[in-house]
């Protein structure tokens, strides 16, 4: 199927799940986690970074990661991927973004409550007793001394403030996947924009909407496990394809 198919299928729909990952935010200068030699994941250890063992042994190497990565996304701006979805988002109200990024790109493009399922850079809060920390103002500075950098402490318990993003082996945040996975379950077209679709639950949301009987659209430009699952595979940026989509 080609682009203008995609568009047709787009043009009846008036429930509409936009499930994102990485890939949406890559032309705007933020790394994935998967591609190979500029993924997060290529250069950096997972197990070390995004999970609250980490965190634990090592409060200052994570927290001063993290302010690394908000730096990056701070100087980002949204790209014409993430203008494509807010419009699409402002054309049909039945629409739904649902993000597993920690960025406010979407935020930043129009999109108005998009679901974040991994959490967000801007949220952090206290390790021991989950109450909110105060969120940083602006772009976080590059941390001095390396990467490393003391979390704040909790300013009603003293534990360290952690950043509010969902590591390996923490559960989702129970309102957003339920509220994902109901949009996903009632839509009638999802599309899948730069995502491995790896990473679970969150790559049930795909599966749930064609399980249920709706088209699943998947803009990337290369092959993803679910490929089979999609009635179009566009393979091709986000900041490209999308635009097209929505002429
Ligand atoms: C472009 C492009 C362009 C490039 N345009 N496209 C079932 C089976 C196996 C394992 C599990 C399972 N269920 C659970 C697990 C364990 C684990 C998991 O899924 N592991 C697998 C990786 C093996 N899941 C968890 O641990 C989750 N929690 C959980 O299950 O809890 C259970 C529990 C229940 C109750 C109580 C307690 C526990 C949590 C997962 C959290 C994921 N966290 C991260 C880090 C977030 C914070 C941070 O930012 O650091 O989330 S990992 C990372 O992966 C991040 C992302 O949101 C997530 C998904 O990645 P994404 O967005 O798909 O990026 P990439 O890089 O993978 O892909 C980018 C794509 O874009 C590629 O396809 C490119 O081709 C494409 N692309 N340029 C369009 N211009
Ligand atoms: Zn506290």
């Amino acid at each position: 199927m080609t682009v203008r198919e995609a568009a047709d299928l787009l043009l009846k729909a008036r429930k509409v799940v936009v499930f994102t990952g990485a890939g949406v935010s890559a032309e705007s200068g933020i790394p994935t986690f998967r591609d190979a030699l500029t993924g997060l994941w290529a250069r950096f250890d997972a197990q070390a970074l995004a999970t609250p063992e980490a965190f634990a042994a090592d409060p200052a190497l994570v927290y001063g990661w993290y302010e690394w990565r908000r730096t990056i996304v701070g100087r980002a701006r949204p790209n014409a991927g993430h203008t494509a979805i807010a419009k699409i988002e402002a054309a049909i109200p039945g629409t739904v973004v649902v993000t597993q990024n920690v960025d406010a790109l979407h935020e930043q493009a129009g999109s108005v409550s998009p679901i974040h399922l991994h959490g967000s850079l801007y949220a952090p809060r206290c390790s021991s007793c989950a109450k909110p920390a105060t969120p940083p103002e602006g772009p976080g500075d590059e941390p001095a001394d390396g990467r490393r950098l003391t979390p704040p402490a909790c300013e009603h318990c003293g534990a360290p403030v952690r950043p509010g993003v969902v590591w390996f082996g923490e559960a989702l945040p129970v309102d957003a996947l339920e509220a994902a996975v109901a949009a996903a379950a009632d839509c009638d077209l999802l599309i899948t924009v730069g995502t491995s679709g790896v990473v679970y639950p969150a790559a049930e949301i795909p599966q749930v909407a064609a399980r249920f009987g709706a088209p699943v659209i998947q803009v990337n430009p290369m092959p993803t496990p679910l490929d089979d699952i999609c009635t179009v595979n566009l393979r091709g940026p986000a900041a490209e394809v999308l635009p097209e989509l929505v002429l």
